[in-house]
């Protein structure tokens, strides 16, 4: 098998280009003879370096990446195909609880990225308290479920009956809410949590709301203002041990306290289910945007290996013998994950106060109108680079003397993905700077 790596100009490339990269310097009669050739580039390597810098971190999915290089080479497609299975069919439930008017079912419509007035959000106002959980399904994560629970306002509250009722186990952690200080009830409640070893955060909501007020007055200081509201919160909270209290508006989750929520959130839940709530997230800033891809990212050797592992033969006109549903379905899902779909950039034109036509022309990739086969056979059609670090990585995962052919589709997949996510996520920051959150 041939492989040559080859430095060239990053003037004579352009990324987005349309045009076959390697047709730029490769002879016609070559084509054929450099279906394998790599060609290194300073602009790749910058791209790719980055990339592989991400998969190299220590974490779970790393060492299940790990057990999949171990086994067996019979083994290793249903390996890595378990373990994006895995991913995929992971729960998580989120409890959202705490006093009448607290706005939780705001917030639980803030998690899901739907602003209050959406058809599918949950009804809040001046609308009666429910009296039993209501189940909020993610708009395209079926298996994340955010529980609107009914309030715990009443005077004859009890926290172990009101668990009891609510199914306390079905949940992954607590979110009590409320927008004034926290009351006997809340501290119950949490007391009752801890003692079934459940995890829970206190929320302050409708701190636009305070801070609104607040600004009309001489000497406003925000970051004062802030400290205050959460000084004052904790002194009522000490009794359930070391209080984390996350200020938030349900209305700018890009403001205050929110990204400190997640970041607890991530550093708290188990690895899989940090994978699904960072997933299933709206992107409402900059740093979220970043997470959220490097979360991706992690998930780019998994799905490269699943779709150049297995014995697909090679379709004629594609450049690759390799998976491609699998790679269309990573697609899809991180253009959903980064609300590029007219469907959550209707929300957001909505929570923005933004003309949706405005939002959907921030897009300008090749994805703007979803990630479709189309795309991805056409990527697939045309000759693929890689790097050597990428192939040397593949090497180092499918050892065995030469790289093996599935090893130049792992290589090249992974290449693919990254483009795409690249492609992606500029087109992301594009809509937040036109929504004014970045
Ligand atoms: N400014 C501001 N208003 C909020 C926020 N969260 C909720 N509200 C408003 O507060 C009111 C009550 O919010 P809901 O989300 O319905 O509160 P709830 O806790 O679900 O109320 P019940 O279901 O009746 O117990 C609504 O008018 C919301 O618009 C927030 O973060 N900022
Ligand atoms: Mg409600």
């Amino acid at each position: 098998m041939l492989l040559r790596l080859e430095k060239y100009d990053k003037d004579t490339h352009t990324k987005s280009s349309d045009e076959p990269k390697e047709k730029d310097i490769t002879k016609p009669e070559e084509e054929d003879k450099n279906k394998n050739v790599y060609v290194v580039s300073s602009e790749f390597v910058d791209l790719l370096t980055d990339a592989t810098v991400n998969t190299e971190e220590s974490d779970s999915l790393d060492s299940d990446l790990q057990e999949i290089i171990d086994s067996p080479p019979a083994e290793k497609n249903i390996k890595v195909k378990n373990k994006l299975k895995e991913l995929e069919n992971v729960t998580l439930n989120i409890a959202i609880t705490g006093n009448t008017g607290a706005g939780k079912s705001s917030f639980v419509n803030a998690l899901r990225g739907l602003p209050n007035d959406d058809r599918n959000a949950a009804p809040t106002g001046s609308v009666e308290t429910t009296m039993k959980p209501s189940m909020y399904q993610h708009p395209f994560m079926p298996n994340v479920k955010i529980w609107d629970l009914p309030g715990i306002g009443s005077p004859k509250f009890r926290a172990k009956k009101y668990l009891k009722d609510v199914n306390f186990h079905t949940y992954d952690f607590f979110l009590i809410v409320t927008s004034e200080r926290f009351k006997e009830n809340d501290i119950e409640l949490a007391s009752a949590i801890k003692k079934s070893k459940k995890l829970f955060y206190f929320i302050r909501t409708k701190i636009d709301n305070d801070v609104r007020a607040e600004s009309q007055k001489k000497n406003f200081d925000e970051r004062t203002l802030l400290e205050n509201i959460r000084e004052d919160c904790k002194v009522n909270l000490l009794k359930v041990g070391i209080p984390r209290i996350f200020l938030v508006s349900s209305f700018h989750l890009e403001k205050y306290d929110f990204q400190k929520l997640v970041n607890t959130l991530e550093d708290e839940l188990p690895k899989n289910k940090t994978f699904a709530l960072i997933q299933s997230l709206p992107v409402y800033s900059l740093e979220a945007l970043t997470k959220k891809k490097t979360y991706f990212k992690k998930l780019i050797w998994l799905n490269a290996l699943a779709a150049g592992l297995g014995a697909i033969p090679p379709i004629p006109g594609l450049s690759l013998a390799c998976d491609y549903f699998i790679i269309k379905k990573f697609f899809q899902q991180v253009f959903l994950g980064f609300g590029l779909s007219n469907q959550a950039l209707e929300a957001l034109s909505e929570r923005v106060n933004k003309p949706v036509e405005q939002l959907k022309a921030a897009k300008t990739s090749r994805f703007k109108d979803g990630a479709t086969e189309d795309i991805v056979v056409d990527m697939l059609s045309k000759p693929v680079i890689a790097i050597a670090k990428t192939l040397a990585t593949v090497m180092a995962l499918l050892p065995g003397g030469a790289l093996p052919a599935s090893g130049t589709a792992v290589a090249s997949v992974h290449y693919l993905l990254n483009v795409g996510l690249n492609e992606m996520a500029e087109d992301t920051k594009c809509v937040l700077s036109v929504s004014q959150l970045a």
